[in-house]
């Protein structure tokens, strides 16, 4: 019997094409530039599996690919997908939760101690020679522990960066999420708080909630009004969780003292984005699971979710609004 049609959208390990070789006829894109939409779409006219990140899929999509069954993420979120068009026509969809949780969360709180001891600023002063004297009160940072980290979001990745807070740093984690997480109140000591009582008592805000449609831009000019002005915000989920423009007009205005953003509006961020221009702003590539070993590990996830998609079997990590 012919092997199942399926398209690698982007590079992947050896390991990973010589596992989807036993199962998969696979053609793949090696190339480092990423692939054109149009290229893309020819490709997929006789493929039932696609293997991807980011990519969107849509109705256009869908259409130029009648024999797709399954389109498996190389990422836990899957804001690209069209989970209506996917639902009428049966596809698939899978991401790779789980194996990126706690390298997220130790990025997230590399950019919380990062701003809040100013420490990519005072690198750059001490390697352009500048060693500014201890007692430069202006350079002073603010400590992380025993203060007030409020998480929007009490996912698996939220519920990481709640722990490191608690246990690590003895700090007063309280949370706002859909629905309250008892268990993790319980066994970490963390509260639930309202959407507004966390904006304002908080002195780190960390937005790890997906991006949908009720999360779009959920933090605007309103909420960073609400917050305290030696507040600093921490954004690593999907830079259209907030309105950019009014974060800027925060920093600008100084109603909050700092950010740490590992996404952004739009990526790869503009070179003319004010916040790049910001020393109290931690601006980083998009890299909250930029590790080896995590992703060989989403790797795995997500050809695993393949083969078995294209088996007309049902993957272990079909996103929950397809299931
Ligand atoms: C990216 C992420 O997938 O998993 C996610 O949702 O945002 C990241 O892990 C990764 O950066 C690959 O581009």
């Amino acid at each position: 019997m012919d092997k199942p049609k399926v398209f690698i959208a982007r590079k992947i390990l050896d390991e990973n094409k010589e596992y989807l070789e036993k199962y998969c006829d696979l053609e793949t894109w090696d190339s480092d530039l990423e692939i054109t939409r149009e290229e893309l779409l020819d490709r997929l006219s006789d493929k039932e599996g696609l293997l991807t990140v980011g990519t969107k899929i849509d109705e256009e999509l869908l259409n130029r690919a009648p024999k797709l069954k399954i389109v498996s993420n190389i990422s836990v979120g899957y804001n690209n997908f069209d989970l209506e068009a996917m639902k009428k026509r049966g596809v698939i969809g899978t991401h790779t939760p789980n194996v990126l949780d706690d390298t997220v969360a130790d990025l997230i709180f590399g950019l919380i101690i990062s701003s809040a001891r100013r420490i990519p600023e005072l690198d750059r002063y001490v390697k352009n020679g500048e060693w500014k004297p201890q007692e430069d009160d202006d350079l002073f940072g603010v400590n992380v522990h025993h203060r007030t980290l409020g998480i929007i979001g009490m996912g698996r990745i939220g519920e990481a960066v709640a722990k490191r807070g608690k246990l690590g740093f003895d700090m007063d984690v309280i949370y706002y999420n859909r629905n309250r997480k008892l268990e993790t109140e319980n066994n970490l000591g963390v509260r639930y708080c309202e959407f507004d009582e966390l904006l304002k008592t908080s002195d780190f805000i960390v937005l790890m909630t997906p991006l949908t449609k009720e999360t779009r831009e959920l933090i605007g000019y309103r909420e960073f009004d609400l917050m305290k002005k030696s507040s600093i915000f921490i954004n690593a989920s999907r830079g259209q969780t907030i309105n950019e423009k009014a974060l800027i007009e925060a920093l600008e205005n100084k109603k909050i003292l700092g950010a740490g953003l590992d996404v952004f509006k739009i990526e790869p961020v503009e070179k003319d984005n004010p916040l790049l221009k910001m020393n109290n702003v931690i601006t980083l590539p998009h890299i909250g699971s930029a590790v080896e070993e995590t992703r060989r590990d989403m790797f795995e996830v997500a050809v695993r979710n393949l083969v078995k998609g294209v088996q007309g079997k049902i993957p272990p990590n079909v996103v929950p609004e397809l299931k």
